[in-house]
């Protein structure tokens, strides 16, 4: 508990580390459409987390240009929301710094997203991938935001944040001073899984590329990557309660129905009996019909890169505003001379 009185605001980001795909769509995207209309909100292109992995300068700028699209196509819209990217707002780096004395190691230690990315090789994984829970952190409370909406995948760090904020304002006697971030996760498409493997959640950096439904993806893409879909023989049940292990086919039943805004159990009343060669089709027809026009705008606005720079540039002013000023009081506290 704080006694935080603000005003509540939202914010989330995405980095841009490769290609966005169906999970991050329902996942983050599709929620910060919504949420835009009733919130104040701040979604940002979080490129400092993308270079905690290696990242060719080549194609950073590209890609940071890829997720500016892929909100606005999705229907983010830059009058609403501040929509920015991190590196232009030095204050998360500064916050990051201050929280990163607030975290403790064991806390650390505990993120499974580290263990997962870092590998067998975590002597070589670098000091940014381990810390990335602590700069996520900052990212929020740089805007005392109160709720981030993000893929179950993130629940690990959210909490991480709560917990910073418990002992900043808890040690430094600012009771009211942070928010407690409320994670905005539950719905359909929390976690989207890969059509190779219904146990590994859908991935930018998956190996294959047939694992991922990217946004870019045409019609004709779409459809043969759902077709190819790994699959088990069984025809679908008729409850979900059938759908327990079998990943794969949990998987296409939620993708489904995160996609016609329908239940599992809507689903399976309708395709329930019948085999994949009449359930695949119809999932490639209904995501083509959602994910293809997103894709095409995508296409449109990626060929006006300085288009998409004004927006970028334009939200890291409003952004800046309110980071700075959570920074300058957070040195006040901490007792450095400002
Ligand atoms: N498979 C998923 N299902 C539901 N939500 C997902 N998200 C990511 N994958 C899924 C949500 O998308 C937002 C942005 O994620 P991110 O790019 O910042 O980091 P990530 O979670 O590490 O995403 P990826 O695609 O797996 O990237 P790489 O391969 O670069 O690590 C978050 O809200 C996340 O929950």
């Amino acid at each position: 508990m704080t006694g935080y009185q603000g005003p509540e605001r939202v914010f989330s980001g995405i980095q841009p580390s490769g290609g966005m795909h169906l999970g991050n769509y329902l996942g983050a995207i599709r929620k910060f459409v919504d949420l835009q209309t009733q919130h104040e909100c701040l979604y940002c292109v979080v490129d400092m987390h993308a270079i905690t992995v290696w990242q060719d300068p080549k194609s950073l700028r590209d890609q940071t240009f890829h997720i500016a699209a892929a909100y606005l196509a999705a229907g983010v819209d830059p009058a609403k929301a501040t929509v920015f990217h991190q590196s232009a707002v030095p204050a998360h780096a500064e916050l990051a710094w201050i929280f990163s004395c607030v975290a403790r190691l064991g806390w650390l230690d505990r993120m499974t997203q580290f263990k997962d990315k870092a590998g067998k090789d975590k002597e070589r994984a670098s000091v940014g991938l381990y810390t990335y829970p602590v700069l996520m952190a900052a990212d929020i409370l740089v805007y005392k935001a109160t709720h981030v909406p993000v893929g179950e995948d993130q629940k690990q760090h959210l909490e991480l944040s709560r917990d910073i904020v418990g002992r900043f304002n808890r040690e430094f006697d600012a009771p009211d001073f942070f928010p407690l971030p409320e994670p905005l996760i539950k719905g359909p498409g929390a976690r989207v899984m890969s059509l190779r493997d219904g146990t590994a959640k859908m991935s930018k950096s998956d190996a294959s590329e047939q694992a991922t439904i990217y946004l870019i993806d045409d019609a004709d893409t779409i459809a043969k990557k759902i077709k190819k879909a790994k699959t088990d023989p069984e025809p679908l049940p008729s409850e979900p309660k059938g759908l327990e292990s079998r990943p794969e086919a949990a998987n296409l039943v939620g993708i489904y129905a995160a996609l016609s805004s329908k239940s599992d159990e809507d689903v399976l009343r309708e395709f329930g009996g019948e085999g994949f060669g009449k359930f695949k089709p119809a999932l490639a027809d209904l995501v083509v019909e959602k994910i293809a026009p997103i894709g095409a705008e995508m296409r449109r606005l990626q060929a006006d890169p300085g288009h998409l720079r004004q927006v970028l540039v334009a939200g890291a002013e409003r952004a800046s505003a309110l980071a700075e000023k959570t920074v300058r009081d957070v040195k006040e506290i901490v007792g450095f001379v400002v």
